[in-house]
């Protein structure tokens, strides 16, 4: 629930219509939606054409929404296959922008974008930001990166829809960021959590809080928890908002929170979301966690059929308080490939991170480093001692080390080689962090 200062904005639903819509009305766009979706893939993007005939699958067997089950997967490994512009369904002259991501290895992911896309994927990211109440009086510093990456132009795209003002900043030179966001009185931000807790720390040591206007952050691009949340609402006295998204699907504004903070709605008259079994692909139960996978119903440019993307969650389509009946995902554990195994158990940076955040006496900064020692996985979390309790006692110091490991054991179910640092010793990210390095030889 949003706090008390910023009360004021509960009511902001940019599209109460569409948000607020009954689920058979719903529905009835949905299917109507898909059926045009699946006869465009078929007819203009050979891959799914190749795809539905091998599994004997014809446009008008899709009756509606209830047959989505019917269609094959696409995955990021399809879209590598087809890169850069193999799943494209418009003639080229009708594609305006290509956004991408890196990835962890190899090419890049590519989307193509129509101009409609674009339009709609403004239009969804100023859904998103009317849930943080931001309107046309607002001023959003972007400091997520401009280029090929779908975040700044993204936040960018939602802010004019919105006729809000948008400070274009990019990422990096955290100085002058923070000199720009006195100066020019921004009232909102939006980064990585990773980054917002760096920068909030760093207007913070700066003696700035009080003299900032921000009162809203925007972030996303990585898993992080409600114990990161509290960090940075802590430190600069805002509220804080999860915004979801994926260059494959749209970039941010797939998805976001309200001010109940209770799951991520989900913007489904134009993403349609499933939760399945990654084992078995059959759909979870609500509540139940799996793998997001999603449906372009309204793109043109590059629609994808049940797009795998690996992200972890659940789903729950009760009204929400607000009142928007648009489902809700839960925030990401993480993803399926960021997840490690060690010694026989799941292993995600969120759980570490909420775990460390949870007990005092150590920072939110932290790496995991996986090695593989005489056949046995080792887990090393290297962790900074916090600026207030950093003390050059050892014994307190072996105290702060042997609960760190306490902690994470109970956490985790495996015992974990704890290593403190000075503060400020782990490389601050300006982007999205890297916070594992498995250096197992899988
Ligand atoms: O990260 C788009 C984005 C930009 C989202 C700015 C939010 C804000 P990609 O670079 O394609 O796009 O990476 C997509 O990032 O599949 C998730 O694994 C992860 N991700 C994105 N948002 C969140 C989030 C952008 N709120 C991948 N929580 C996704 C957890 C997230 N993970």
């Amino acid at each position: 629930m949003a706090r008390v200062k910023n009360a004021v904005w509960q009511e902001k639903i940019r599209d109460p219509h569409i948000e607020c819509m009954s689920r058979d009305e719903m529905q009835a766009i949905q299917s109507e939606r898909l059926q045009s979706v699946v006869k465009r893939v078929y007819e203009h993007t050979p891959f799914y054409y190749n795809k539905m005939k091998e599994m004997g699958l014809e446009p008008g067997d899709i009756r509606g929404i209830e047959d989505i089950h019917k269609l094959p997967f696409t995955t990021k490994e399809d879209l590598r296959d087809n890169y850069p512009f193999g799943l494209v369904a418009v003639p080229q002259e009708e594609i305006v922008r290509v956004q991408g991501t890196s990835g962890t290895t190899g090419k890049l992911t590519l989307a193509s974008y129509s101009q409609k896309d674009v339009d709609v994927w403004g239009e969804c990211v100023a859904r998103a930001l009317s849930m943080a109440g931001i309107d046309q009086s607002d001023r959003i510093h972007v400091c997520y990166g401009y280029g090929l990456f779908t975040g700044g132009l993204g936040i960018d795209f939602g802010a004019r829809e919105l006729g809000a003002m948008s400070i274009p900043m990019s990422a990096g030179n955290t100085k002058r960021q923070i000199m720009c966001m006195e100066d020019f009185g921004a009232t909102a931000f939006a980064c990585t959590p990773s980054y917002a807790l760096y920068l909030a720390e760093s207007i913070r040591e700066a003696g700035l809080v009080d003299k900032m206007k921000i009162r809203v952050g925007i972030h996303g691009a990585e898993p992080w928890t409600e114990e990161m949340r509290k960090e940075i609402e802590d430190i600069l006295d805002i509220d804080c908002f999860d915004i979801y998204g994926l260059c494959e699907i749209t970039g941010p504004g797939v998805a976001m929170d309200c001010i109940h903070h209770k799951g991520l709605h989900v913007f489904e008259d134009h993403f349609y979301p499933e939760v399945l079994n990654p084992k078995t692909n059959e759909p979870c139960a609500d509540n139940e966690s799996g793998e997001l996978v999603f449906t372009t119903l309204s793109k043109e440019a590059m629609p994808l059929l049940r797009y795998r993307t690996k992200d972890i969650t659940s789903i729950q389509r009760d009204v929400c308080e607000c009142g928007r009946t648009l489902p809700r995902i839960q925030k990401f554990t993480g993803r399926t490939d960021d997840m490690k195994v060690i010694r026989g158990v799941n292993v995600f940076p969120t759980q570490v991170e909420a775990a460390l955040l949870s007990m005092g006496g150590v920072a939110p900064h932290y790496k995991m480093i996986v090695d593989r020692v005489e056949g046995q996985d080792v887990l090393t979390v290297m962790v900074e001692v916090d600026e207030q309790y950093f003390s050059d006692e050892i014994r307190k110091l072996d105290e702060l080390k042997q609960r760190v490991g306490k902690v994470l054991k109970e956490t985790l179910g495996i015992s974990v080689k704890v290593r403190l640092v000075e503060p400020k010793s782990i490389e601050r990210s300006e982007g999205k962090a890297v916070r594992v390095i498995d250096n197992r030889d899988l």
